[in-house]
């Protein structure tokens, strides 16, 4: 979605640049578009979907669990939780003990939530809701790296 979001985006920037009520941003952005093929845009997006947002990393979270449970990824990107089953949390913190950080707060599935981990490092944390973490070990770890 975000892709074709992107190219509808520059699509719309690239019609515009054509039109006599562009400023001094035409230059700049005629010079943008000869580095892309206009002649291919239908193919193009197909093409540009597979990289499926780069830099994004989806965990999914159901009864009991996150999955994948350890998560490594660049400092700078997002992670994005999806929430499928059940009713959880995201929440910083090693040993199922609440720590400084994140917190998704508590959610039923369907839920969507996102963190971005600008520095590296390993963050740990679990389900703060009842005794998801304590009795049934959701908890799970992302791995930052420089
Ligand atoms: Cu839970």
């Amino acid at each position: 979605m975000r892709h074709a979001l992107l190219v509808t985006l520059f699509l719309a920037a690239c019609s515009s640049s054509s039109t006599p009520t562009t400023t001094d941003a035409g230059s700049d952005a005629a010079d943008d578009m000869g580095e892309m093929d206009m002649g291919t845009t239908d193919t193009g997006a197909v093409d540009a979907g597979g990289e499926t947002a780069p830099g994004e990393h989806v965990v999914t979270v159901s009864n009991f669990k996150y999955s994948p449970a350890t998560i490594t990824i660049k400092a700078g990107e997002t992670v994005t939780w999806n929430f499928t089953q059940g009713t959880h949390t995201v929440t910083s913190g090693a040993s199922c003990t609440k720590a400084p950080g994140f917190d998704s707060g508590l959610h039923n599935a369907p839920y969507t939530f996102k963190q971005t981990f600008p520095t590296a490092g390993t963050f740990d944390y679990f389900c703060d809701y009842m005794t998801h973490c304590t009795s049934r070990g959701q908890a799970g770890q992302v791995i930052v790296t420089p």
